[in-house]
């Protein structure tokens, strides 16, 4: 059972949410997402439009995603590859190399971002539609 983690806040779910969470799973078994609470949000300088619940609740109607925890910090992720027995941490391109200091613990994967769409374009496209 080869499981793989990757942690996101996953606001205002679009497309290229689903690519990573779709490709995140294709490398593994399991799908373990860690999801950004509304206070780690805070010290992530992320005010997110939908609260943890609902965010939570919209990620386990995805069928590639196996299990939900919360990330409550940046220093979760040693503790949660441990305790999960991750093989691998998968994350979008734009952390390349940001958790390459966790390869001592499991295989570390960047996966390319889906271009043409984020939760702040989003914001940005509705304010000026
Ligand atoms: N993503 C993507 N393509 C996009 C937008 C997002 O591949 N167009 C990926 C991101 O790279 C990330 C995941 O989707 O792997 C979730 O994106 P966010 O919710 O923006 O996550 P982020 O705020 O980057 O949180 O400790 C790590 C952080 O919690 C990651």
């Amino acid at each position: 059972m080869r499981i793989v983690l990757t942690y996101g806040t996953y606001d205002l779910l679009h497309i290229g949410h689903i690519n990573l969470l779709r490709r995140a799973k294709e490398l593994g078994d399991y799908l373990i997402v860690g999801l950004s609470t509304d206070e780690f949000n805070k010290i992530k300088g992320k005010k997110a439009y939908h609260n943890f619940d609902e965010r939570k609740k919209l990620l386990e109607a995805i069928k590639y995603v196996d299990l939900i925890i919360e990330e409550n910090s940046w220093e979760d992720k040693r503790k949660h590859i441990k305790e999960f027995n991750v093989d691998a941490l998968v994350m979008g391109s734009d952390w390349e190399g940001k958790f390459d200091d966790l390869s001592d613990l499991c295989e570390i994967t960047y996966l390319p971002r889906t271009e043409g769409i984020s939760t702040t374009k989003i914001k940005r496209d509705l304010k000026y539609s």
